[in-house]
Protein backbone atom coordinates (compact mmCIF):
# COMPACT_ATOMS: atom_id res chain seq x y z
CA UNK A 1 0.00 0.00 0.00
CA UNK A 2 1.36 3.05 -0.99
CA UNK A 3 0.15 6.40 0.26
CA UNK A 4 0.87 8.95 -2.03
CA UNK A 5 -0.03 13.20 -2.89
CA UNK A 6 -0.77 14.09 -6.38
CA UNK A 7 -1.72 17.72 -7.78
CA UNK A 8 -5.29 18.48 -9.07
CA UNK A 9 -6.62 21.68 -10.57
CA UNK A 10 -10.45 22.29 -11.37
CA UNK A 11 -10.03 25.03 -14.72
CA UNK A 12 -11.65 27.36 -15.13
CA UNK A 13 -14.66 25.72 -17.51
CA UNK A 14 -15.33 24.71 -14.29
CA UNK A 15 -15.17 27.56 -11.70
CA UNK A 16 -17.36 29.18 -14.69
CA UNK A 17 -19.97 27.01 -14.38
CA UNK A 18 -19.88 27.25 -10.21
CA UNK A 19 -19.17 23.11 -10.34
CA UNK A 20 -16.41 22.98 -8.40
CA UNK A 21 -18.80 21.39 -5.27
CA UNK A 22 -19.87 18.51 -8.26
CA UNK A 23 -15.76 18.14 -8.86
CA UNK A 24 -14.88 17.37 -5.78
CA UNK A 25 -17.96 15.56 -4.82
CA UNK A 26 -16.27 12.71 -7.48
CA UNK A 27 -12.76 13.26 -5.99
CA UNK A 28 -14.05 12.36 -2.80
CA UNK A 29 -16.42 9.33 -3.60
CA UNK A 30 -13.12 7.62 -5.35
CA UNK A 31 -11.76 7.62 -1.54
CA UNK A 32 -9.37 10.58 -2.82
CA UNK A 33 -8.82 12.99 0.53
CA UNK A 34 -8.26 17.07 -0.68
CA UNK A 35 -5.14 17.86 1.66
CA UNK A 36 -4.73 21.37 0.61
CA UNK A 37 -6.85 23.25 -1.70
CA UNK A 38 -6.94 27.25 -2.64
CA UNK A 39 -8.75 29.06 -5.54
CA UNK A 40 -6.55 31.57 -7.14
CA UNK A 41 -6.38 33.69 -10.54
CA UNK A 42 -3.10 32.53 -12.16
CA UNK A 43 -0.53 34.58 -13.85
CA UNK A 44 0.64 34.45 -17.44
CA UNK A 45 3.74 33.55 -15.91
CA UNK A 46 2.82 31.27 -13.74
CA UNK A 47 0.97 29.21 -16.11
CA UNK A 48 3.46 29.17 -18.58
CA UNK A 49 6.05 27.81 -15.79
CA UNK A 50 3.38 25.30 -15.06
CA UNK A 51 2.85 23.96 -18.77
CA UNK A 52 6.63 24.51 -19.85
CA UNK A 53 6.63 20.70 -21.28
CA UNK A 54 4.44 21.80 -23.83
CA UNK A 55 5.89 24.89 -24.56
CA UNK A 56 6.42 23.61 -27.91
CA UNK A 57 3.21 22.29 -28.62
CA UNK A 58 0.26 24.43 -31.06
CA UNK A 59 -1.80 24.20 -28.33
CA UNK A 60 0.73 26.24 -25.71
CA UNK A 61 -0.54 30.06 -26.11
CA UNK A 62 -4.38 28.70 -26.75
CA UNK A 63 -3.94 26.45 -22.97
CA UNK A 64 -2.13 29.49 -20.97
CA UNK A 65 -4.64 31.91 -22.32
CA UNK A 66 -7.52 29.32 -21.33
CA UNK A 67 -6.00 28.50 -17.83
CA UNK A 68 -5.59 32.56 -17.11
CA UNK A 69 -9.17 33.37 -18.29
CA UNK A 70 -10.95 32.62 -14.64
CA UNK A 71 -9.98 31.37 -11.03
CA UNK A 72 -8.75 27.85 -10.44
CA UNK A 73 -8.68 25.74 -7.93
CA UNK A 74 -5.74 24.31 -7.00
CA UNK A 75 -5.73 20.95 -4.67
CA UNK A 76 -3.58 18.53 -3.19
CA UNK A 77 -5.16 14.91 -3.41
CA UNK A 78 -3.90 12.28 -0.91
CA UNK A 79 -4.50 8.68 -1.18
CA UNK A 80 -3.48 5.24 -2.28
CA UNK A 81 -2.02 5.26 -5.32
CA UNK A 82 -3.61 8.82 -5.71
CA UNK A 83 -1.55 9.53 -9.09
CA UNK A 84 -2.67 7.21 -11.18
CA UNK A 85 -6.26 7.11 -9.15
CA UNK A 86 -6.62 10.36 -10.17
CA UNK A 87 -6.05 10.02 -13.59
CA UNK A 88 -8.36 7.51 -13.90
CA UNK A 89 -10.88 9.39 -12.07
CA UNK A 90 -10.31 12.11 -14.53
CA UNK A 91 -10.92 10.27 -17.97
CA UNK A 92 -8.86 11.03 -20.90
CA UNK A 93 -8.10 14.62 -22.35
CA UNK A 94 -10.74 14.58 -24.95
CA UNK A 95 -13.65 14.21 -22.92
CA UNK A 96 -14.93 12.31 -26.60
CA UNK A 97 -12.80 9.38 -25.33
CA UNK A 98 -13.61 9.47 -21.57
CA UNK A 99 -14.71 6.47 -19.83
CA UNK A 100 -18.34 6.68 -17.86
CA UNK A 101 -18.43 8.31 -14.87
CA UNK A 102 -15.12 10.25 -14.77
CA UNK A 103 -15.08 13.88 -14.22
CA UNK A 104 -13.74 14.67 -17.54
CA UNK A 105 -17.27 12.34 -19.31
CA UNK A 106 -19.36 14.23 -16.79
CA UNK A 107 -18.42 17.96 -16.77
CA UNK A 108 -15.64 18.35 -19.81
CA UNK A 109 -16.44 21.03 -22.85
CA UNK A 110 -13.78 20.12 -25.24
CA UNK A 111 -9.87 18.65 -25.28
CA UNK A 112 -8.83 22.22 -24.01
CA UNK A 113 -11.83 22.94 -21.69
CA UNK A 114 -11.40 19.77 -19.86
CA UNK A 115 -12.51 20.72 -16.05
CA UNK A 116 -9.43 19.61 -14.37
CA UNK A 117 -6.10 18.58 -14.81
CA UNK A 118 -3.74 15.73 -12.64
CA UNK A 119 -0.16 15.11 -12.20
CA UNK A 120 1.30 11.79 -14.13
CA UNK A 121 4.41 10.52 -12.36
CA UNK A 122 4.86 10.34 -9.00
CA UNK A 123 7.77 13.40 -10.62
CA UNK A 124 5.06 15.74 -11.82
CA UNK A 125 3.18 15.19 -8.53
CA UNK A 126 6.18 16.58 -6.51
CA UNK A 127 7.29 19.45 -8.97
CA UNK A 128 3.83 20.60 -9.43
CA UNK A 129 2.85 20.52 -5.99
CA UNK A 130 6.07 22.47 -4.97
CA UNK A 131 4.63 24.90 -7.49
CA UNK A 132 1.70 25.47 -6.50
CA UNK A 133 1.89 25.05 -2.69
CA UNK A 134 4.14 25.42 0.89
CA UNK A 135 4.74 23.12 3.03
CA UNK A 136 2.35 24.25 5.75
CA UNK A 137 -0.80 24.71 3.45
CA UNK A 138 -0.97 21.02 3.05
CA UNK A 139 -2.65 19.37 5.96
CA UNK A 140 -2.74 15.81 5.83
P1 LIG B 1 -3.64 15.92 -19.60
O1 LIG B 1 -4.23 17.20 -19.03
O2 LIG B 1 -4.69 14.87 -19.80
O3 LIG B 1 -2.44 15.44 -18.83
P2 LIG B 1 -1.76 16.88 -21.62
O4 LIG B 1 -0.75 16.94 -20.52
O5 LIG B 1 -1.40 16.15 -22.86
O6 LIG B 1 -3.15 16.29 -21.09
O7 LIG B 1 -2.15 18.36 -22.06
C1 LIG B 1 -2.29 19.39 -21.09
C2 LIG B 1 -3.55 20.16 -21.41
O8 LIG B 1 -3.40 20.84 -22.65
C3 LIG B 1 -4.82 19.31 -21.59
O9 LIG B 1 -5.45 19.02 -20.37
C4 LIG B 1 -5.66 20.21 -22.44
C5 LIG B 1 -4.64 20.89 -23.34
N1 LIG B 1 -4.50 20.16 -24.61
C6 LIG B 1 -3.84 19.00 -24.84
N2 LIG B 1 -3.91 18.63 -26.11
C7 LIG B 1 -4.66 19.58 -26.73
C8 LIG B 1 -5.11 19.78 -28.06
N3 LIG B 1 -4.81 18.89 -29.03
N4 LIG B 1 -5.86 20.88 -28.32
C9 LIG B 1 -6.17 21.77 -27.35
N5 LIG B 1 -5.77 21.66 -26.08
C10 LIG B 1 -5.03 20.57 -25.77
MG1 LIG C 1 -0.59 16.33 -18.54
Amino acid sequence: MTIERTFSIIKPDATNRNITGAVNAVIEKAGLRIVAQKRVLWSREQAEKFYEEHAQRSFYGELCDFMTSAPIVCQVLEGENAIAKYREVMGATDPAEAAEGTIRKLFALSKGENSVHGSDSPTSAQREIALNFSDSEIVG
